[in-house]
């Protein structure tokens, strides 16, 4: 009310320089409308609507987002609508596609109330609305008030923009005709934002304060420490930054503190379990990246748990890129050193994305056959195409995973261990909560986004020599070795503590030299690293105690990889008990909840990692004979 008034004032009297402008828009290639859509319960959605100008019979292309509708509508100031919007959607804006952008229920311009990753209508949610009704009421008028569109609308996003896009496939409307749910969140306990294997994950608490501390864009975290491990250390637990932040103050930091294990709150939501439950009655598009930093779960998990559903193989499609978090929308020649073959993120959208979409939206199907599964080898730099996927694993493949055993010496081989070692079998180190090791090197920047984005890529010699990582290795290769599917880990373990975090990264090492890239001589590559939290080894939902100086088993999975380890390479594990500030310090001594563990609780404590016959630990390997040729 006030800045009309003022803008169009009638009064002659009036000295203001501000004046209204309505920008000549003759020369636009689009026309924007900008729509305020209701939803079931009256509460309006801000959506824009940016229509290529004289377009008719054009499919809808819609997007839900937390981050900001107009501003997502406004890359540059142009009358062009492959310059406005996000450079990911140029081949289908090229293309006549109606490109439709809403903020979700109480973000940026829309009314209501926002909820992180707002659950199912249901125990978890007691309205009659959720981002599937949004998705449903949004798409309902597009369909009925757009005179442009042919009256059939796909979905994608990216992250939280895939989260939205997995939700619209519960119950989804009939005009939805194809999704693409790019890096999805989809469990955030498991595997993806929060907490990996019930391990926390601290910098992704920096979403609170610009996620939740105001309907639009809310404020960077101040941290007071240019050397991140120092400042999360300083503050002991995640409680401790989440007081020192003043991030404590926002509600989600109360539903996360107060939900540290698998309990219904998460299990409930996990929108694998969900669709996996369901009919899977819209064609979609699973995208991850092997090196995505944030939601390296999601989009795996959900495509296997609709495997099963889709027995014609023709609506469960996966890609998987050698991308980091969100990449495929932007460019993928290179990450961190690794250059890749060309430009993979555009290779997916042009030949993959863009495709898949027009057969549903368009009724092309003279596009290039879509394979179900498409992968990015990231040994032998090349797209590889599969029928099913994948192709080794524990029971129903054509493979079973092979066993690649920590040996005596440091060594690492596919030989059994035998029962005597003469050294105890078994090596061991202290891991001291005092000094943590860096999951990057010192000073660690991962709010610096060109630091974080391709962390996941990062040499792990910065750490292979420290006294508390155990370090194995193989012989060099003299023949390739390919894995493709999901590596596990087996590990036997004891701690002289009550509680422990293990780390476990599988990584191959280049040769000593490399012609073609000098810098890349001996470097380590974490192909598939992760995490698991001791007191879940035997319930996520029900946390143990471990029972001190006693060897335990531990199995859990390592992200998936599609690898081929050339000759010439080493492969290595390497195995430690924190990763740090990436991950909340384990105290080491069992406490009832770790985000409020207090300075007295962290207690060093010796580990020990057992490799003898009976106790033998191991990575399980997606071994594959022989490599499949890549399709053009
Ligand atoms: N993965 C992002 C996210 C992190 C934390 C909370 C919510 C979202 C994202 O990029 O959307």
């Amino acid at each position: 009310i006030f800045g009309v008034g003022r803008a169009q004032s009638a009064d002659p009297s009036s000295t203001s320089d501000i004046g209204t402008l309505v920008q000549p828009t003759g020369a636009f290639d689009f026309e924007r409308r900008t729509v305020e859509i209701p939803m079931r319960d009256g509460v309006r959605l801000h959506t824009v609507l940016i229509i290529p100008k004289g377009g008719r019979d054009a499919p809808i292309l819609l997007t839900r987002t937390p981050y900001g509708a107009d501003s997502r509508t406004s890359r540059n100031a142009s009358p062009r609508r492959a310059m406005v919007l996000p450079r990911g959607d140029q081949l289908f804006t090229d293309d006549g596609y109606i490109r439709v952008y809403q903020d979700i229920r109480g973000k940026y311009g829309s009314q209501g109330d926002f909820k992180v990753t707002r659950p199912l209508r249901g125990a978890l949610n007691d309205t009659i609305t959720d981002e599937s009704t949004d998705a449903w009421d949004t798409i309902e008028w597009l369909i009925h008030h757009v005179p442009e569109s042919n009256g059939r609308v796909g979905m994608m996003g990216s992250s939280y923009d895939g989260f939205t896009t997995a939700m619209a496939l519960v119950a989804p409307h009939p005009a939805l005709k194809v999704a693409a749910p790019l890096h999805p969140m989809i469990d955030g306990w498991m595997g993806d934002d929060w907490f990996h294997n019930g391990a926390f994950r601290q910098p992704t608490l920096g979403y609170l304060p610009f996620g939740t501390a105001a309907k639009g864009t809310g404020p960077s975290t101040v941290r007071g420490r240019w050397d991140e491990y120092e400042a999360y250390l300083r503050a002991g637990s995640a409680s401790g930054w989440a007081d020192h932040t003043g991030i404590a103050q926002l509600p989600y930091w109360k539903t996360l503190s107060s939900h540290p294990a698998y309990d219904r709150f998460w299990s409930e939501q996990a929108l694998d379990k969900i669709l996996g439950r369901q009919p899977l009655s819209v064609p979609t598009l699973w995208t991850a990246g092997f090196w995505d930093q944030e939601d390296i779960y999601g989009a795996i998990h959900a495509w296997a748990a609709l495997e099963q559903q889709d027995e014609a193989n023709d609506r469960n499609y996966l890609v998987i890129g050698p991308w980091r978090h969100s990449q495929s929308t932007g460019e993928g020649r290179t990450l961190g050193p690794f250059n890749w073959e060309g430009d993979t993120a555009l290779q997916f959208r042009r030949d993959i994305l863009k495709p898949f979409f027009d057969r549903y939206l368009k009724n092309d199907t003279s596009a290039a056959t879509i394979s179900p599964v498409t992968l990015y080898n990231s040994g032998d730099n090349r797209w590889e195409r599969f029928n099913r996927w994948p192709l080794a694993c524990q029971s129903g493949c054509a493979a079973p995973l092979r066993p690649l055993y920590l040996q005596p010496a440091f060594g690492l081989s596919f030989d059994e261990p035998s029962a005597k070692t003469g050294d105890g079998g078994f090596d061991s180190y202290i891991s001291d909560p005092a000094k943590p090791v860096p999951f990057i090197p010192r000073p660690s920047r991962a709010s610096d986004s060109d630091v974080w984005a391709p962390w996941l890529v990062s040499d792990q010699r910065s750490v292979a020599d420290r006294p508390d990582v155990l370090t194995y290795v193989t012989p060099v290769l003299t023949e390739p070795l390919r894995i493709s599917g999901t590596p596990a880990v087996d590990l036997w373990a004891s701690t002289s503590g009550t509680d422990s975090d293990w780390v476990v990264k599988l990584i191959d090492v280049f040769p000593d030299e490399v012609p073609d890239q000098p810098q890349l001589g001996g470097y380590q590559l974490g192909v598939s690293m992760e995490i698991f939290r001791g007191r879940y080894r035997e319930s996520f939902a029900q946390p143990r105690p471990l029972t001190s100086n006693v060897p335990l088993r531990y199995r859990f999975d390592l992200p998936s990889a599609n690898h081929v380890f050339l000759p010439g390479h080493r492969i290595m594990v390497q195995i430690q008990s924190s990763w740090f500030p990436l991950y909340d310090r384990n105290p080491q001594r069992y406490v009832d909840n770790i985000f409020f563990a207090k300075p007295g609780d962290f207690r060093r404590a010796e580990q020990r990692v057992f490799r003898l016959k009976g106790q033998a630990s191991s990575i399980l390997l997606p071994v594959v004979a022989d490599s499949p040729r890549a399709e053009p």
